[in-house]
């Protein structure tokens, strides 16, 4: 069976993607199962470029075909912060209830009507070529007062999704799954992924 290598250091992104991908054809691995230690700076000014220069180094490093995501929360009302800079919003050692801390604080006051925010993700597929393709997805949602919810990672107890009227901590993986940026990302990522197959 081919391997496929998730190019994350995220065990939160490892959870979904070994369930978004499940069933095409390919052994999933990781970073650590494959033993690779290298650390890709994400030195792009986009997650395009962040994504790709995740996917296309880990593919020439493992010699495997590799999917890498980059992926942020932007809030309209900080023009779009923390957005690319997601991960290291609060440091570069922060913890996600650091994070999650900051922003609550920077939104302090904003009433809710004005709290909108979108998760993004662009996942990169490469071959160990170069080749590489990009595929995106979004999820909209409004930023709450307080945390809530156990699940998910990142800034998941603090995104309210309105049609659900839960956070997306309160939600079981499945449904997140089934809605998240992620998730959209990951229906052109199988297509692309079903292709190399052939
Ligand atoms: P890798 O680069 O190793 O994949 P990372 O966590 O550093 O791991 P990113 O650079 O893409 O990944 O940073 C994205 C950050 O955005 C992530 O650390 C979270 O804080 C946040 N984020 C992304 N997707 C999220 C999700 O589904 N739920 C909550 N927060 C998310």
């Amino acid at each position: 069976m081919l391997k496929l290598l998730l190019a994350t250091s995220n065990p939160g992104k490892i959870s979904e993607y070994r369930v978004l991908l499940d069933g095409l054809g390919y052994r999933m691995t990781t970073l650590a199962e494959e033993g690779i230690t290298r650390v890709v700076p994400e030195s792009g000014s986009n997650y395009e470029e962040n994504a790709q220069l995740k996917a296309i180094t880990y593919a020439k490093l493992s010699q495997l075909i590799t999917l890498a995501d980059d992926s942020g929360l932007e809030v309209d009302v900080l023009n779009g912060e923390p957005g690319v800079q997601s991960a290291r919003f609060a440091g570069e050692t922060a913890t996600d209830a650091e994070k999650v801390s900051l922003l609550l604080a920077k939104l302090n006051s904003v009433p809710w009507e004005q709290r909108t925010a979108r998760f993004k993700c662009v996942i990169a597929i490469a071959t160990p070529e170069g080749y590489s393709e990009l595929c995106y997805g979004e999820c909209q949602g409004i930023i709450t007062t307080g945390a809530k919810g156990e699940n998910g990672f990142g800034y998941d107890p603090i995104f309210f999704l309105p049609e659900a009227g839960k956070t997306m901590a309160e939600l079981p993986l499945e449904i997140k799954n089934q809605i998240s940026h992620r998730a959209r990302a990951s229906q052109q990522a199988r297509q692309i992924l079903q292709r190399h197959l052939i």
